[in-house]
């Protein structure tokens, strides 16, 4: 801790020259450090490595702790091990990375570039020789003449960062920018129905003349004349649908623009762009399938994004219709989620090519199959890691069947996950719409060196696939949504999952040196929300849903039940402990039970009550979730859990789930989300809605989600002792004193309320749309130069890989 601390105070200056300069100095010092590293015999050491080497060596020499030495190594995410040479990759501050290298016996050191140090990782992989003619992947010549953020602040505050730029651009270039504007807004159309403008106002101070001759009539009417008997006086003058519901709404807008071409602000334009109905029609898409509303919640790693999508598209179509409505527009907006129709549904809708979503008016589930390049369509299931081959050709079917069901294009492309933002790529770029990404989990950094030795697990994973259509994506969406700063940048001491993309080497393949920038205003932190239908406080006695009491009570209490729940409560008044969560090994529910086991204390004061996967693992289709249920049996066995540990393999409904929360919380219990990685963490803040106190993972969403100590606790998944030290601290503290879970769970209550709900996320991700558009249009930014690199990217990497894989 203290180097990190000594770290964060010194942050931003360039360690490297001082680095150089001591080692030439003070060669024993540094000899006996690099020599006992080298001698770890691993060929990569990590950054927990390099801190717990370092805590090591200053035990025996205290003053090395203050030495430039220490602080370099406090930097070091990665360090790459021969018997001679030695290089380091420093990550100065977020996304500011320095390579070094140094040799063993010269103690030598210089500065090196990304290259050389991924060239020297690699040969350290592999074993074989240099590579100096393989393809490096360098997006950073594109990236030479466009704005960029700073401070690392900044960083996922894209949209604030553009509408500043915006406003100054529209100021300085007085005239041009005008005219940008106002060609933009008379582009606006819906089906051939003009809106905003119309051909009458020629130019700039035609705008302006026309804007005061409308104002002055429309201030003596009434606030709340309805546009429609305002339309025949704005039309003449130039006016068409788009600027008001009634005469108040009319003014404010008018009066808006009056004031950007006055003098562009920020929020001016942010308030004005926000109003232009631009958006009438939306495609979401999560091509793996398994998407249904009942009795389907994905399948493997997809259950929070099949959530977040219904959620993501009942608010996104209330707060469409509100603002189309509020600009006095009558038009419904549509929202179509397309996805992959599977004929071999196993009772479920995913045969279905069209299915309403329940709680919108209009929003559709639109499901296309995956065919072969012989057309023939594949019938069954198969995992998001398979899937590849299949999308190109997806891509164009569903684009065929949008056009259909829209009758026209959309206006905004949403992609999910790797082979969702994929397929949005493709799609935006045919039909020249918009495009937005959401990641939701970028495997990259889950799995440990997956590029590095992405062909060991090639059969399993085709992680190559995945990081090309990754990198490609990426680059070609106007605007990424993150739920978290993390997810973008990660933290002082860990890498964020983009930032994991920025350089990397897939030995054989390609590599990679600059693949994408954290500092691109392209990304924004807008963080999903728990229905609040679904997942509501405990307290709140009205709504709850008492008619599912007696089934959860069969649940948490019955007989064990054959193939669905093993163990049975011995002690029921003792508080519960909960986790739910998918059975893969990320999730590490196993870790739980077993930290939970080897803690005499906590198992004397709570129960452990665990919704996961399937008791039965021939229920289970999926490999890794077999290998977790033979653990967590293995572990039921060996440690006599089942009078303390009623696991349930069952899949609770959202109803079911919402309820079950609250039932914990009624017996004054916790939430417990112990994954080794999460990348958000929707349990996380449904259980925290519900009022549970919540202990949850340091890695990841969750250690921005809570405040450690204020609106719940953060566990370390790899030290399972303290996290079972920390969970019985609070248990014991709540014996004593019971105001203390109160006010954790008030304070979780507020904590969602305040960040984590649907309605911000749509109000923002409307905004975001159309800033970007608005900016899309005036900057020209069509960036021709970089869509051709990535055509060829595509064409040359990602389809022989995909093809590749149908052997
Ligand atoms: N979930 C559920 N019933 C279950 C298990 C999970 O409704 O039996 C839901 C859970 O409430 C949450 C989602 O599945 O909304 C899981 O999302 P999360 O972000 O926690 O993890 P993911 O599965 O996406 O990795
Ligand atoms: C995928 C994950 O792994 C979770 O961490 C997220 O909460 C979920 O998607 C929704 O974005």
């Amino acid at each position: 801790e203290l180097f990190l601390e000594q770290r964060n105070e010194q942050s931003t200056g360039s360690l490297v020259p001082e680095f150089i300069a001591f080692v030439r100095e003070q060669r024993n010092q540094t000899h006996r450090v690099f020599h006992w590293l080298i001698g770890l015999q691993r060929p990569f050491l990590l950054h927990s490595d390099v801190i717990d080497a370092l805590a090591h060596l200053c035990q025996d020499d205290p003053d090395l702790s203050s030495t430039v030495l220490a602080r370099a190594l406090a930097q070091c995410q990665e360090v790459t091990l021969t018997p001679s040479w030695i290089y380091l990759a420093l990550r100065r501050r977020v996304a500011r990375w320095e390579f070094v290298r140094l040799h063993i016996e010269t103690m030598d050191a210089q500065a090196v570039n990304v290259a050389e140090y991924l060239m020297f990782k690699e040969r350290t992989a592999t074993g074989g020789h240099e590579e100096p003619w393989g393809l490096e992947i360098d997006m950073s010549p594109f990236y030479r003449d466009q704005f960029k953020l700073r401070e690392e602040g900044s960083i996922g505050r894209g949209v604030e960062f553009l509408n500043r730029r915006l406003s100054s651009r529209l100021f300085e270039e007085l005239g041009k920018g005008d005219r940008r504007l106002l060609n933009f807004l008379r582009m606006h159309s819906h089906r051939g129905q003009v809106l905003m403008l119309n051909d009458s106002i020629a130019d700039v101070a035609g705008l302006r003349n026309a804007l005061r001759q409308a104002l002055l009539p429309l201030r003596r009417r009434a606030a709340s004349i309805p546009y429609e008997e305002l339309a025949p006086e704005l039309r003449p003058l130039g006016f068409e649908p788009g600027w008001g519901c009634d005469a108040a709404r009319v003014r404010n807008t008018m009066g808006l623009l009056l004031d950007i071409l006055e003098a562009p602000s920020p929020q001016t334009i942010e308030e004005f762009l926000g109003r232009i109905p631009m958006i009438f029609s939306i495609a979401i898409l999560s091509p793996h399938g398994w998407f249904g509303q009942s009795n389907v919640l994905g399948r493997p790693d997809t259950g929070g994004q099949v959530v977040y999508i219904l959620d993501q598209v009942r608010a996104l179509e209330r707060e469409m219709r509100a603002r189309l409505a509020e600009q006095g527009i009558d038009i419904e907006p549509e929202v179509i989620v397309i996805t992959r129709l599977i004929p071999e549904s196993e009772g479920t809708t995913s045969d279905q090519r069209i299915e309403p979503i329940a709680g919108t008016q209009n929003a559709r589930i639109l499901r296309v199959p995956f065919r072969s390049d012989n057309g023939d369509v594949l019938p069954h299931w198969i995992s998001r890691f398979h899937l590849w081959p299949f999308l190109e050709r997806f891509a164009l079917d569903a684009e065929t069947e949008l056009l259909a069901e829209l009758g026209d294009r959309p206006d905004l492309i949403i992609g999910n996950y790797s082979d969702g933002n994929l397929v949005a790529s493709l799609m935006s770029r045919r039909l020249g719409v918009s495009q937005c990404n959401i990641a939701h989990a970028l495997e990259k950094t889950k799995y440990l060196f997956s590029d590095l030795y992405w062909r060991d697990n090639e059969d399993r994973y085709h992680f190559s696939c995945q990081f090309t259509a990754d990198l490609i994506a990426m680059n070609t969406a106007d605007f990424i949504i993150t739920s978290t700063y993390q997810e973008i940048a990660g933290t002082d001491d860990s890498l964020g999952q983009y930032e994991s993309y920025m350089n990397f080497t897939m030995p054989g393949l390609y590599r990679v040196v600059a693949g994408v920038d954290v500092y691109d205003p392209k990304f924004n932190i807008v963080s999903p929300g728990a229905d609040e239908e679904i997942y509501f406080p405990f307290t709140e006695t009205d709504r709850r849903l008492s008619h599912l009491h007696g089934e959860i009570e069969q649940l948490l209490f019955g007989e064990p039940v054959q193939g669905q729940s093993r163990g049975q409560l011995q002690d029921r008044d003792k508080p519960l402990l909960f986790s739910m969560a998918r059975l893969d090994r990320i999730k590490n529910i196993g870790g739980l039970v077993d930290w939970y086991a080897r803690a005499p204390e906590l198992r004397d004061r709570v129960n452990l009550v665990v919704v996961a996967g399937h008791v039965d693992g021939n229920a289970s289709g999926d490999s890794e979730e077999r290998e977790q249920i033979d653990y967590m049996h293995y572990l039921m066995n060996t440690h006599g859990l089942d009078g303390q540990v009623r696991w349930l393999g069952v899949h609770l409904d959202k109803f079911m789930a919402g309820e079950f929360y609250r039932c914990i919380a009624d017996r004054r219990g916790a939430f417990v989300q112990p994954a080794l990685f999460e990348a958000f963490g929707l349990t996380v803040i449904e259980a925290m809605s519900c009022g549970l106190p919540t202990f949850a993972t340091c890695y990841g969403g969750p250690s921005e989600i809570i405040e450690h100590g204020q609106s719940g606790f953060h566990i370390d998944p790899n030290h399972g002792d303290q996290a079972a030290a920390l969970i019985l601290e609070f248990f014991d503290t709540c014996a004593n004193k019971p105001k203390h879970w109160q006010a954790f769970s008030d304070a979780a209550i507020a904590r969602v309320q305040e960040r984590y709900t649907w309605r911000r996320y749509a109000e923002r991700m409307m905004t975001l749309s159309r800033v970007y558009g608005f900016w899309k249009y005036v900057t020209d930014l069509e960036r021709a130069e970089t869509s051709r690199y990535l055509e060829m990217f595509y064409t040359l990497k990602f389809r022989p890989l995909a093809q590749s894989m149908l052997g």
